[in-house]
């Protein structure tokens, strides 16, 4: 673990693992005019230069080429689907008053399905497991849902005391968290990025997790959560091993092995959805995990989709020395020479092709750089168009609320770094556009 000990001038003395190092002060770029010039690797280029020209050559030796760049050299390397997975439905209740009545309210939608279930990853009670949260509109059929990762516990999306309170490792500065652990004073923290009642409204479920189930977010050496179960305890640690983002989308996988078996649901139609670092998570899930019929990035910004060659905002090394966790070894070894990585974040979202993906900004969040996450959807159009689809409709980046809804979908909208009402609005639109009518 890194501890920041002491400040000289500008200068950050850190203590690493083994030895100590000196880093300059990170100061973020803002200003477009000092953004690099650059030259993206072309997703339709092979990389020994053969020209990408048709589907199959994408499908059989382009994608899976990408797909283990990034592996490689970005996120690291998973397991499968563990032998073992079990999955216990340990609460039903289809008459769940979430949202009483009201006179605009559509007929139906005050009494709701909530489903949890524990995913033992490894079969056994005492291994690691995920508690699946879900809440389905009662519509007499299987319905599409969002599949998302939360970052405080299932039981602050919302005050229903029938949510299992989390007893995972959490961050002690989220509301209601003492000593690490959830308490009662945590339900509902995180309702403001759940409008549950608007989601259901329009006949979709919404199924959730805590990351920290798989993966607590600091960097211990990879001993505990999901790496401490899997990985060989005797042999070294890979360059390419999993990182913490790959962990969290293997998560994400094992919540759609579930959700296969879940009459409730259409697995067909699951849009996996993520915000900020989850947003990274949900794009590297729905690039790798094709039973995802719709991947949503929201505000993902650096090793989601912002380009990485911009440099605007936060850096591959910025992002690598603060969360030394987050990625594979080998990424860091690309810390300011991002030129000389083989892929870039544009190729990530070509990987979801031609399952529709949206990707959106905040306008405040220039951290993430909005301008580079539009211009890695934009820059995937020319593989979503060799599948046949309409890729991005548009060529510049869109004013503010002015979204896009094509194939790549995409918005900027006013504010923060946020998962906002406006966001998921615009999510239910996309899917009602193109998830409606499989
Ligand atoms: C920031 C990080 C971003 C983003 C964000 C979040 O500190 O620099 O890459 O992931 O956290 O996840 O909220």
């Amino acid at each position: 673990m890194r501890r920041i000990v002491a400040w000289l001038g500008g200068v950050v003395l850190v203590v690493g693992q083994a030895a100590w190092a000196a880093q300059p002060e990170f100061k973020p770029n803002y200003d477009e005019s000092k953004v690099p010039a650059y030259e993206l690797p072309d997703p339709l280029v092979t990389r020994d230069g053969r020209p990408v020209a048709d589907a199959r050559t994408w499908r059989e030796v382009r994608r899976p080429e990408i797909l283990e760049l990034f592996r490689t050299h970005v996120y690291g390397r998973a397991p499968g689907r563990p032998a073992k997975l079990t999955f216990d439905v340990f609460d039903l209740d289809r008459a769940v008053e979430l949202f009483p009545a009201t006179a605009t309210r559509p007929a139906g939608i005050a009494h709701v399905t909530r489903k949890q279930v524990t995913i033992r990853l490894t079969g056994q009670a005492d291994g690691p497991s995920i508690d699946l949260l879900m809440y389905l509109p009662n519509l007499g059929r299987p319905v599409p849902v969002f599949l998302l990762l939360n970052f405080a516990g299932n039981h602050a999306v919302c005050t229903d005391p029938g949510i299992r309170l989390s007893r995972s490792w959490m961050r002690s500065s989220y509301p209601g968290v003492v000593d690490n652990r959830a308490t009662e004073a945590s339900r509902g923290s995180a309702a403001s990025r759940f409008p549950l009642d608007q989601i259901l409204a329009r006949g979709y479920g919404v199924v959730t997790a805590y990351y920290g189930d798989i993966d607590p977010d600091f960097d211990d050496g990879f001993k505990n959560g999901v790496h401490g179960a899997f990985d060989r305890p005797d042999a070294p640690r890979p360059p390419d091993a999993w990182g913490s983002i790959a962990a969290w989308a293997w998560g994400l996988s094992r919540a759609m092995d579930y959700l296969e078996t879940d009459p409730d649901v259409d697995s067909r139609r699951v849009a996996v959805l993520g915000h900020s670092r989850l947003g990274k998570t949900a794009l590297w899930a729905g690039a790798q995990d094709e039973r995802f019929a719709m991947v949503i990035s929201n505000n993902s910004g650096c090793g989601g989709a912002a380009l990485s060659r911009r440099c605007f905002g936060e850096t591959v090394t910025r992002i690598n020395q603060h969360f030394p966790h987050w990625f594979c070894e080998n990424f860091k070894r690309y810390n300011d020479r991002e030129s000389e990585l083989p892929v870039d974040q544009h190729m990530l979202i070509a990987l979801i092709a031609p399952r529709p993906v949206y990707v959106a900004s905040a306008e405040e969040d220039r951290w993430a750089d909005p301008k580079g996450e539009f211009l890695s959807a934009r820059h995937a159009d020319p593989v979503y168009r060799l599948l046949g689809t309409d890729g991005m409709a548009v060529s510049d980046m869109p004013e503010l609320g002015q979204p896009v809804m094509s194939t790549i979908g995409y918005h900027i909208r006013p504010g923060k770094h946020d998962l906002a009402l406006y966001d998921w609005q615009r999510y239910v639109d996309f899917a009602d556009k193109h998830l409606g009518k499989r």
